[in-house]
Order: C-alpha cells, then sequence, then structure tokens
C-alpha cells in the first residue's frame, strides 16, 4: 500500500514538519550538548557530559523522527545528519553491543544499576525503534547493525533476570516487538514478552526503589562533583539553560501522594501484573508505553487472556481520568493520573507525550478489536491534546497542557526533558499508519485525511477531507477488485448526524446504528461512534460523499467533576475550544458567563484566517471568541480557559 499526502490540512503539518520541526529540533539538540555527549566517546571531544540521565533518548528518538520524515521528505541535508548522528553512536557503542553515555562517561565500569530510575533500557528501546524506522526509510543497515548489536546484549542479560530487572520506564517492549517485526527473530518477541509478564512481581517494592533511590542519589553527586572539578579547570564551560515543564499549579498534598506513588511501584505501574492492571494509574506516559506494549503482544502471539485488562484499564480512564481534550494526567509531579473524577483543569499535566503514547495504545487496540472507539479517541486526541504540543511553526512546545492557565505557560524552544518535541515528529511522520487496515471483506477508514491511497487490498481511491475545519469528505474510487466489497467508515462519535450519498444518490445505509451511550467525566465519549459499512461491488469512479454536520456542542463534566460543575467545554467536530485572553480584550475569560443561544461559527482573519471560530455574547452582552485549543500560546505569554459558565 501506498499513501501520498494530498493538499490539505494534514499536508501543511507534514511539510512544516519536515521542513522546520525536525531541523529545528536537531539545532536544539546541539545547542544543549546533547549529541556532544556521543562526540565525548567517540571523538574525545573535551566537554563536560549535559542533561539527564535519559539524555541518549532525545537523539535517539530525533533519529527515530527523521527517518520516518525522510521516507516522505528525501532531503539530502536531513540524510546528511542522520548519518552524522549514526557515524557518532556506532563510535559511542561498546563492543557487546551495550551503549549509555551517562556510565561510559561517569561510571565507566557499571551497567543496569537503578533500572527503575535511571532509564538505561528506556534509552536501549529508543535506539532500537530509530533503527527500525530508519531501515524501513532507507534499507540501509548502519543503524540496524547497532540496534541488533544492543538487542542481542539485552537478550544475553536479560533473558533469565527476575521482576527486579523489568524497567522503571516503559519503552524498550514496545521496541523489542517493533525489531522483532522487522527481522522475525523470535528471541526479541520473547525478551519484550519477558519484561512484560515480569512486572509487578517484584517481592517488597518499597525497599527496591528506596535502594535505587540512594544509589541515584549517590551517582549523582559523584557527577556533579565531578562537574564543579571540571568548571574549576575549564572556567569557559558552560551550557544551556534551558526552561523545566511550565508554570504548573499544584494539588495540595501532591509531594506526599508522589513519595507514595514511587514506593508502592504504583507510579511506574510496577504495583501490579499485567493481567491485573486494570486501573490506569501512575505516570501517564509510562502507562500509555505499558499498555501499547502489551497490546502489541497479544497481536503477536494471541494470547487473548492480555485483553481483559487493556480494555478495562481503557474504559475506567476514557470514562473517569481524562480530559475533554483527549489529555490524561491530572496531577503535576506524579505527571499522571489523580483517583476517579479528579480532573481539575488547573492541575491538568496532560503530557504531550502522554497523549502520544495514548494514540499508539488506541491504535493497538483498534487493530485487535475494530471497535471505533478507540480511532475515535485517537482522532480526538491527534487533534487536540497531542496536537497542542506543537506551535504553529512546529518551532516551539508544550511540555505540560493544561486546560486553564492566568500567565506562566508559555510556548518554549527546547526543554530541559524535550521529550515531547520529537516524539510529536515521529508520530507525525507515520501519521499514514493510522489511517486504514483491510482483510478480507474490504477496507477499514478509521481517520479521514486528504490522501491518494493505492493497492490496499486491490482498492486504490482518493480522499478529500475537509476536517477538522470543514465536514465533507469524498471517496473516488479509482481500481477496485472485482465482488462485493465493504467500506467499514468510522463515524465520529462528535457526528450526531451525517448523510452519505453514492454518486449523487442517497444511500439508504444511513440508518442509525450508534452504540449505547455511555456517560464519561469529561463529556467526551469515543463510545458513540462506530463502523458503518457500506457493502456492494465497486467500481472505478464510484464516489463516496459523506458530510458529517460539526454543530458546536457545549459539552458539561460529570457532576462528580467538582472542578468544573456548571461550566462547559465548547466543541466543533473533532476540535476542543478555548477562550484566549488575546482575543477577548476588556473581558475576563475566567468569569465569563456565555449565552448559549447566541454561539455562531465565523471564519478567523489575520494568524486565525482559515480557521472557524466561535463566537457569542456573554450575558451582559459583550462579544466572545473561542479559538481550537490546540492553537493557544502561539501569540506570545496569555491565559486560556477550556471551560466557560454558560449564563
Ligand atoms: O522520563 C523521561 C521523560 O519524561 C519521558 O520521555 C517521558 O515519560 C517524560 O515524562
Ligand atoms: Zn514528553
Amino acid at each position: 500500500m501506498k499513501i501520498e499526502f494530498t493538499p490539505g490540512y494534514w499536508a501543511d503539518r507534514l511539510e512544516e514538519n519536515a521542513n522546520h520541526a525536525i531541523f529545528h529540533q536537531w539545532e536544539q539538540l546541539e545547542k544543549s550538548g546533547c549529541i556532544d555527549n556521543f562526540r565525548i566517546i567517540a571523538e574525545g571531544k573535551q566537554t563536560f557530559r549535559t542533561g539527564w540521565f535519559f539524555a541518549d533518548s532525545d537523539a535517539y528518538k530525533w533519529l527515530d523522527a527523521a527517518a520516518r520524515i525522510y521516507a516522505r521528505f528525501p532531503q539530502a541535508r536531513l540524510k546528511v545528519l542522520m548519518d552524522e548522528l549514526i557515524a557518532l553512536i556506532a563510535a559511542t557503542q561498546q563492543a557487546d553491543g551495550y551503549i549509555y553515555t551517562y556510565n561510559q562517561i561517569h561510571f565507566p565500569d557499571v551497567r543496569w544499576q537503578n533500572l527503575q530510575i535511571e532509564h538505561e533500557l528506556y534509552c536501549h528501546g529508543h535506539l532500537i525503534e530509530a533503527a527500525v524506522s530508519h531501515k524501513l526509510a532507507t534499507d540501509e543497515d548502519a543503524l540496524l547493525d547497532i540496534a541488533i548489536k544492543a538487542a542481542d546484549r539485552l537478550v544475553a542479560d536479560f533473558m533469565e533476570a527476575g521482576p527486579g530487572s523489568t524497567p522503571g520506564h516503559q519503552e524498550i517492549e514496545i521496541a523489542l516487538l517493533r525489531l522483532y517485526d522487522l527481522t522475525e527473530n523470535r528471541q526479541y518477541l520473547l525478551l519484550a514478552q519477558h519484561f512484560l509478564e515480569q512486572r509487578g512481581r517484584v517481592g517488597f517494592f518499597p525497599s527496591l526503589i528506596l535502594r535505587e533511590n540512594a544509589s541515584v542519589e549517590a551517582r549523582t553527586a559523584r557527577r556533579d562533583h565531578a562537574k564543579q572539578e571540571y568548571i574549576q579547570t575549564h572556567p569557559d564551560y558552560e551550557t544551556a539553560k534551558l526552561p523545566g515543564t511550565n508554570a504548573a499549579e499544584k494539588p495540595r498534598g501532591i509531594q506526599q501522594r508522589f513519595m507514595l506513588n514511587a514506593l508502592t511501584g504504583r507510579y511506574m505501574q510496577q504495583n501490579r501484573t499485567i493481567r491485573h492492571l486494570t486501573e490506569p494509574a501512575g505516570h501517564a506516559v509510562r502507562f500509555t508505553y505499558l499498555q501499547t506494549a502489551v497490546a502489541m503482544l497479544l497481536r503477536e502471539t494471541g494470547d487473548s487472556t492480555l485483553l481483559p485488562a487493556l480494555e478495562k484499564s481503557w474504559d475506567r480512564m476514557v470514562q473517569k481520568r481524562m480530559y475533554v481534550t483527549g489529555g490524561i494526567g491530572s496531577l503535576p509531579m506524579i505527571e499522571g493520573f489523580g483517583r476517579d473524577y479528579e480532573l481539575d483543569p488547573k492541575f491538568a499535566y496532560t503530557e504531550t507525550c502522554a497523549a502520544l503514547g495514548n494514540m499508539f495504545w488506541n491504535w493497538e487496540m483498534t487493530q485487535i478489536t475494530q471497535d471505533a472507539k478507540y480511532a475515535d479517541l485517537l482522532e480526538w486526541q491527534l487533534y487536540n491534546a497531542a496536537h497542542v504540543g506543537m506551535g504553529t511553526e512546529g518551532t516551539t512546545y508544550f511540555y505540560n497542557n493544561p486546560l486553564t492557565c492566568k500567565g506562566g505557560v508559555t510556548r518554549k524552544a527546547w526543554f530541559e526533558v524535550p521529550c515531547c518535541p520529537s516524539n510529536l515528529s515521529r508520530t507525525w511522520g507515520y501519521l499514514d499508519q493510522y489511517l486504514y487496515t483491510a482483510d478480507a471483506d474490504g477496507i477499514w477508514f478509521h481517520q479521514y485525511v486528504s490522501g491518494k491511497v493505492a493497492d490496499l487490498n486491490a482498492f486504490s481511491f482518493a480522499v478529500e477531507a475537509g476536517l477538522p475545519y470543514a465536514g465533507l469528505v469524498t471517496i473516488k474510487v479509482k481500481a477496485a477488485p472485482g465482488g462485493e466489497q465493504t467500506l467499514h467508515l468510522r463515524i465520529p462519535s462528535w457526528a450526531e448526524t451525517y448523510t452519505l450519498m453514492l454518486n449523487g444518490q442517497p444511500l439508504d445505509e444511513t440508518t442509525d446504528m450508534r452504540p449505547a451511550e455511555v456517560d464519561t467525566a469529561s463529556g467526551y465519549s469515543p463510545y458513540d461512534a462506530f463502523y458503518l459499512p457500506v457493502r456492494r461491488v465497486w467500481q472505478k469512479g464510484d464516489v463516496l460523499s459523506l458530510e458529517f454536520d460539526l454543530p458546536i456542542w457545549a459539552r458539561r463534566t460529570d457532576p462528580r467533576v467538582a472542578s468544573t460543575t456548571g461550566k462547559v467545554a465548547l466543541t466543533r467536530g473533532p476540535l476542543v475550544y478555548c477562550l484566549e485572553d488575546v482575543d477577548n480584550p476588556g473581558l475576563d475569560i475566567h468569569t465569563a458567563e456565555i449565552k448559549l443561544d447566541t454561539l455562531s461559527v465565523q471564519e478567523g482573519e489575520g494568524d486565525l484566517a482559515g480557521v472557524p471560530l466561535i463566537m457569542g455574547q456573554t450575558a451582559d452582552g459583550q462579544p466572545f471568541t473561542a479559538l481550537p485549543y490546540y492553537l493557544w500560546g502561539n501569540r506570545g505569554p496569555s491565559e486560556m480557559t477550556v471551560y466557560v459558565k454558560p449564563a
């Protein structure tokens, strides 16, 4: 199958990703010293290692994103940068396959210590993922050879290891399963399975994590001492001053809750075995990477005993622990889940990576179940909780994404922990992989993105999608296999009504198959989505047109979400809206009461040209403007709120 994006919403963003974001990220990796960490080992460069112990992963994630982008935008300058980094990695890797600059530079005789905290396996995981993407994009083996050496090292060191030797930050499992998919080397599948099956079986986790924490503190102190000594002899040495996360307001007692999360293993999902992890808990990125890997393992092995916990934890997350943007992570510090209905917009952490991890998981669940709720949430996060993470120029980012802000939250060029930017870029780089699946019965349309699709189950077709701003989607058949085939069209949860025409004639399939309603804490319910089967003998030249109505929706949270009782979030189609003070001079957006019967849609101008804005009046007759949430924070420091009070 080959997909070519055609002019439209996503073609523009993918261009921006390829022409700006990926090169900006490389510049920031250089400026922050991340690439020099490899040069210290590979070339004896005289400088001091910078960044967290997991900094290698930022270079690998960039390489992963660059490879995926290169497959579609084969830019010579991108190839040069990739080859330069691959050569550095090759020269850094040790003969037996191990590679982790933090140990190689500071603690050369130490390995696999503090696996719950220090990210060695996480870093090897992003290296392996980058190698798989690079092989698929270039058919070159340079990076894949490095990854296979590393993976074989892990097989040798961990295949017989116990529960305490499972990673505190999941990622290696996803990587090994991708490497298995590419190489068909069963050892990698077995090691991923081993890591997953061993989780949650540490006898007494507090003693392990306290021991590791003491060791991490001691190693950090030794590193800091060495740094001070280095600065003594190199007074001109300086490192880039990088911002941490944005000003996130913290609920009372968060420090204690974090400590308890860490001590019990809940933070890194070490408190339950995978078949018993039915509650979304702990760090949200770790949780979604874990569930993605478990779902991938289920797809590879057919082990259906893995499915119930995946479904139960997904349902509880969506029904009780997810914000209206599709964001997950109610609490700073934990960067993760709170209690059921604990969804205060001002504490919302909803890290960009968590939304991306949730999209990866949704995609695996889509392929396992073909239940439309998963593709619906993937779309909702694509346009809201993930999309908000990247600024309109592709060169500024959010790490945490509050749903209300009274200042102090601004987009940044980079972060001290720059995990989100390249995670976004690599996901955009694989957008084509989340759109369609095919089976003996026909084609499944999970997302609607303008593009030409060739030879998917002998089908070729062109899609023109007006989403997310307009509701018309047309599918023009260019070639079709003989015999009856079914096109399964996802009818989104947000499309209460729609019309379906074939070659200009209404189709009688528009019987409503809407599933039974499922209430959710946020008021966004992916459970309303379904696949509409349209079965016939398709001919070249057939034109299906699907027109979704895009009414403005005032979504109320469940009354058990105390912080937003009596307020609404405005949405239209797959977009969540917010009020930003820069569009509402003279209005206190945090206390304004809006009249829902005055709402209308008007196209924006200037910076917001072409964007459908929601306009209306407040109770005291003042005009107000709402814009798509993903677009906030692009015009300098501002205040914002997703939730508004209806008059
Ligand atoms: O743990 C390092 C980074 O922090 C990971 O990439 C994300 O989980 C982020 O929260
Ligand atoms: Zn991140």
